[in-house]
């Protein structure tokens, strides 16, 4: 299904015709369209939605100014770079935006070379497009133009201070737009977003910075001698009366705006200006996250991602099943948490900039001074938890799977070098969907358990998921990871009462004859089914759901290897060093010998698409797992038969 575009925007494929075709005058009208475009697409089909409408002046502006893809845009996180695909080319395929096979719901580079670096981490982009421009500039290309796109939200990880720092000291074509809009996913938080906005209601500033502005359009006519002599002038006008230097300035970039992110003929008006400027500079301006779409931009949490809707009356569209259905396992953590910290005072939650993505919102709210948002900065929760257990608290540090990679040498270095008692509890652990590899959280269980100290666990419920957490914080176990699935459960009836489990220890689901099935977290609904299923083929198979991967149970794999000789073994995670290997490790350093298939993310870069869609990609959905048990027992009763003949 094709969504029709307005008469302005349908005549664009490409930048070049935007250029060519389009008058300034028409830019607000295009503009619009932009936006009914998105918000016609987002509400039949989803995805991310508030960020895109916000920056639909600034895409449309990018674009006219600056000869893209020569001019090289980086999108951070790149959630708002609905408007920039729809301009670069991808406009009739945008309704398979995050479908499988689709487009993606993230610049790409295998996409189009409009997408200059790929993202879906934040507070990448100034590092990506400094190291772009330091390669023009060794090049000897020095009108070639870089531009980072950051919001406010994602300049608050410590990466987007790396590269400020850096870029500040590097001669070259580089221009980052700071789009303010006070929103993260949730409200923006700590001190920079408080210096950002005294620096946009200064009115002392302001005045100044327009005085500037003026001079600089005067100046500006009398050639680039002049452009010098304007910095000085406007350095001196600030230092003179702003007393303190701007803290862009005192990085050394050259620091223009707040202005208003909405009015696309003024930002059309300055990034050509900023062209002329040589240098690191950087550009701020301000807008609504949703501008445009009046629910959106009055509770833009819900609208970053919110699903199918209704785009007259803005209702989103949900299924209401009509028996009760499992929980999210992410609210089962943020209700259990606050269950605990109501026991245990000690109990303390972190977030690096998810509180409704990880629930822990629930916690914010009902003890607001038990839980902290630090902002886009994994690293810093990390370190911060390390500290605030050395302290006697028992942080619970939640960080999705995905963006604890970033964080890896804290996990380390901060907490189980020091056998810290921080608990992680891992977030869209597994295949995560739509938002595709660059939020998979693939790799936790192979790099948490190579780390010394570490407990490393998985629930296949919601059950599970609160006994572990309980299991956590009633004894100092040292470092302690929990990772659990993006989506629901398995139990309407979560709120059982809490029981300590025992560390290390699996559990035996069912028992079987002709094959055993070893999983590990919530994928071990998916085997339960399978070994179902099994039942139709006449085989009989055993599920052990291992609770840990670190410690394995050692007396359940004994139990395993010392009945059967074909074993599968299930993950939502990598097959490399994975609960496979782990298993397969056991096997070997005891002598064991039987068939084991590994069944868990291949050795690629999984693309979007629904999890169940990626599982069966994966080769580790119901089916496949059924299938891997048949083939495995056919193989041995073919070679039985081989043998038999030979
Ligand atoms: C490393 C990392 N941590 C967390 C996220 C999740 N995340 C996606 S968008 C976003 C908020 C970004 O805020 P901002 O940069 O201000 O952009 P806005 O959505 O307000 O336009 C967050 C926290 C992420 N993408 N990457």
């Amino acid at each position: 299904m094709e969504f029709k575009a307005g008469k302005l925007l349908s005549q664009i494929d490409i930048p070049e015709d935007l250029r060519a075709k389009m008058q300034i005058s028409d830019l607000p009208e295009l503009t619009q369209e932009l936006r009914d475009f998105i918000i016609d697409v987002v509400s039949a089909k989803g995805g991310h939605f508030a960020a895109s409408l916000g920056v639909a002046e600034l895409t449309v502006a990018l674009h006219y100014v600056f000869n893209t893809p020569h001019d090289q845009l980086v999108w951070d996180v790149g959630h708002q770079a609905y408007g920039h695909k729809i301009l670069t080319g991808r406009r009739k395929k945008f309704h398979t935006n995050r479908v499988f096979e689709g487009l993606s719901g993230f610049p790409k580079r295998s996409e189009s070379h409009y997408d200059t670096f790929g993202v879906g981490h934040s507070s990448t982009s100034i590092s990506a497009a400094l190291g772009m421009a330091v390669g023009a500039r060794l090049q000897n290309d020095r009108e070639r133009q870089h531009i980072a796109i950051i919001g406010d939200g994602a300049m608050t990880a410590g990466m987007a201070f790396e590269g400020l720092n850096h870029g500040g000291v590097e001669d070259s074509n580089l221009l980052v737009v700071l789009n303010d809009n006070c929103m993260s996913i949730d409200p923006n938080v700590g001190a920079l977003k408080e210096y950002l906005t005294d620096i946009t209601t200064s009115q002392t500033y302001n005045k100044v910075k327009d005085e500037v502005w003026t001079l600089l359009g005067k100046i500006s006519k009398f050639g680039p001698n002049a452009q010098a002599i304007a910095q000085k002038v406007e350095n001196a006008i600030k230092t003179a009366v702003l007393k303190q230097s701007n803290f862009f300035e005192s990085l050394n970039f050259r620091y223009f705006g707040p202005i208003d992110g909405h009015n696309v003929t003024h930002l059309v008006e300055v990034l050509k200006d900023l062209k002329d400027i040589p240098g690191p500079k950087i550009l701020h301006i301000l807008t609504t996250k949703g501008k445009g779409y009046s629910l959106a931009e009055k509770e833009q949490t819900k609208w970053h991602a919110p699903g199918l809707f209704n785009k007259e009356t803005g209702e989103i569209i949900k299924i209401t099943p009509k028996d009760p259905q499992p929980p999210r396992y992410q609210d089962v953590f943020g209700h259990t948490i606050v269950e605990l910290a109501e026991k245990n005072d000690k109990i303390v939650g972190v977030t690096p900039a998810m509180p409704s993505g990880s629930s822990l919102n629930i916690m914010m709210k009902a003890m607001p001074k038990k839980a902290f948002d630090v902002g886009i900065a994994e690293q810093h929760a990390v370190t911060f938890s390390a500290g605030m257990a050395t302290a006697g608290l028992i942080p619970f540090c939640n960080i999705y799977s995905s963006f604890m990679q970033r964080a890896y040498d804290q996990v380390v270095h901060d907490v189980a070098l020091q056998n810290l008692h921080v608990i992680f509890c891992l977030d869209r652990a597994g295949l995560a969907g739509a938002d595709g590899p660059t939020h998979h959280g693939a790799y936790d269980l192979a790099f948490m358990r190579c780390i010394p100290n570490m407990i490393v666990a998985a629930p296949m419920n919601e059950e599970e998921l609160r006994n572990m957490m309980y299991t956590a914080q009633a004894e100092n176990y040292g470092p302690f990871s929990i990772r659990y699935p993006r989506g629901q459960g398995v139990m309407p009836q979560w709120k059982t009462p809490f029981k300590k489990l025992k560390i290390g220890k699996g559990q035996k689901v069912r028992s079987g004859e002709d094959i055993a099935i070893l999983s590990i977290g919530h994928i071990g609904n998916y085997a339960l089914k399978a070994t179902q299923a099994l039942e139709e083929d006449n085989i009989s198979a055993a599920l052990y759901d291992l609770r840990f991967v670190k410690p394995i149970d050692e007396l359940l794999l004994h139990e395993v290897f010392g009945k059967f000789d074909k074993v599968i073994t299930v993950e939502d995670g990598c097959i490399q060093g994975g609960m496979g290997s782990a298993v397969l490790e056991f096997m070997a350093d005891h002598g064991y010998h039987a068939q084991l298939v590994r069944l868990g993310i291949p050795d690629r870069i999984i693309e979007h698409g629904s999890q169940d869609e990626l599982y069966a990609d994966c080769n580790y959905d119901t089916a496949s797992i059924r299938k891997a048990a048949k083939k495995l027992l056919n193989e041995g009763r073919e070679s039985k038969a081989e043998k038999a003949f030979a």
